[in-house]
């Protein structure tokens, strides 16, 4: 597995967890440009990778479907009408770390990889609607509510190994694709070859790499990653008394946004004004970052991002964005930023305003403090 990292993998990724594999980029690397190059898209694996003959796979369709139905990799490719989508890929755990730092001394131990703000990566991915292969299912039966997701990787989960198995709900179909190319290159092993889903606008946890079987349910995955990860829970829960029942199961990624540069801690001179640049991201449907304003003092003044200052608005993917921002002399300085989407929803202000035991989807307002010199 390190031998398929090390081939697929930028020597400047940022290596969060060793095994499973868990890496993001650096923070100069991803804002580069809007589309992320493969060997810097962040890597999250639950398991080990596995090495799949895209020859001998085969893809299962099954469940609530009037006429299952199994393909194999030549017949993905050249039957149905294939559709490319720009779209960005988030894990719910991107920014987990300031809610860690929240929660040190009230909490004796801290669980789920530490990423910071680059568990994210955007690509141009190939393949077929998940609805197109319903369709030549024949359609779902009436009570089909949600599809199963099957992913090839060993998993363990309270000892028992098992497979990466997932649900999304049926009305994420058209926009859902199954993909076997990202940024017309065959998948990378490490990113799911020969094909994994790609679930726009929602938690990078539905995008199952690896996948094997579909399978149309009357009810949302019962599989341990469904019903026990990637829960939202409450602010009175905690290790002591949670039930899985005080959660609720994360679909779409909210608007949230992070600062690239200047880096937490930088000495900054300048002559009045200060370059900052960042990412902006919102999910859900129907939905796509409108406006990012930067602050030099904590969120007292805010200052937006100029139309010439932002990449190009895609229905599925981050905006990234920069900035020069009048900055006062000297001292010790909090900058912050905010995004604004479609729907007119902004970021909480405070990582407490989001604070959830399993540590999902942090997305209050990032800060960074820099001492500017002038
Ligand atoms: N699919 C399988 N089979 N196994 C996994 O561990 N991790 C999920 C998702 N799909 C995972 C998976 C999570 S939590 C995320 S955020 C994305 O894959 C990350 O996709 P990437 O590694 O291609 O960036
Ligand atoms: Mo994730």
């Amino acid at each position: 597995s390190w031998e398929t990292v090390r081939r697929e993998k930028s020597k400047n990724m940022q290596h969060v967890l060793s095994f499973p594999y868990n890496g993001e980029a650096t923070k100069e690397d991803i804002v580069k440009d809007v589309i992320t190059p493969n060997p810097l898209h962040f890597v999250r694996n639950h398991g080990n990778i596995p090495i799949i003959d895209a020859d001998a796979w085969s893809l299962e369709l099954t469940g609530l479907v009037n006429d299952p139905k199994s393909i194999t990799f030549a017949q993905l490719k050249t039957t149905f009408p294939l559709k490319t989508i720009t779209c960005t890929i988030v894990c719910s755990g991107t920014r987990r770390k300031e809610q860690q730092l929240e929660a040190l001394g009230e909490f004796d131990e801290l669980i789920n990889a530490p990423w910071t703000e680059q568990a994210l990566g955007t690509a141009k991915w190939t393949g077929v609607t998940l609805k197109t292969l319903i369709d030549y299912c024949g359609g779902m039966k009436d009570n089909a509510t949600d599809v199963e997701f099957y992913g090839a990787d060993t998993y363990f989960k309270r000892n028992k190994p098992d497979n990466y198995i997932v649900s999304i709900p049926i009305r994420k179909m058209e926009d859902t694709i199954i993909a076997f190319e990202m940024n017309g290159e065959p998948l990378a092993a490490i990113h799911g070859a020969p094909v994994r889903a790609v679930v726009p606008g929602y938690i990078g946890a539905r995008s199952v790499k690896w996948l094997y079987r579909v399978k149309v349910l009357p009810h949302p995955s019962l599989a341990p990653v469904q019903s026990e990860e990637y829960l939202y829970f409450t602010h009175q829960t905690g290790k002591h008394n949670y039930k899985w029942s005080d959660g609720f199961q994360i679909g779409g990624m909210p608007i949230s946004s992070a600062i690239m540069s200047p880096k937490n801690g930088e000495v900054v001179y300048h002559s009045g004004k200060v370059k900052v640049t960042g990412w902006a991201y919102t999910g859900g449907s129907e939905n796509w970052v409108e406006r990012v304003e930067v602050s030099p003092n904590a969120g007292a003044d805010w200052y937006v991002v100029p139309r010439e200052g932002i990449t190009a608005k895609y229905w599925h993917a981050w905006r990234l964005w920069s900035v020069e921002v009048p900055t006062p002399a000297e001292g010790y300085l909090d900058f912050t930023a905010r995004a604004w989407d479609a729907n007119m929803n902004t970021q909480p202000t405070l990582v407490r305003d989001g604070w959830n035991w399993d540590t999902h989807v942090t997305n209050s307002c990032h800060h960074i403090q820099i001492y500017s010199v002038n």
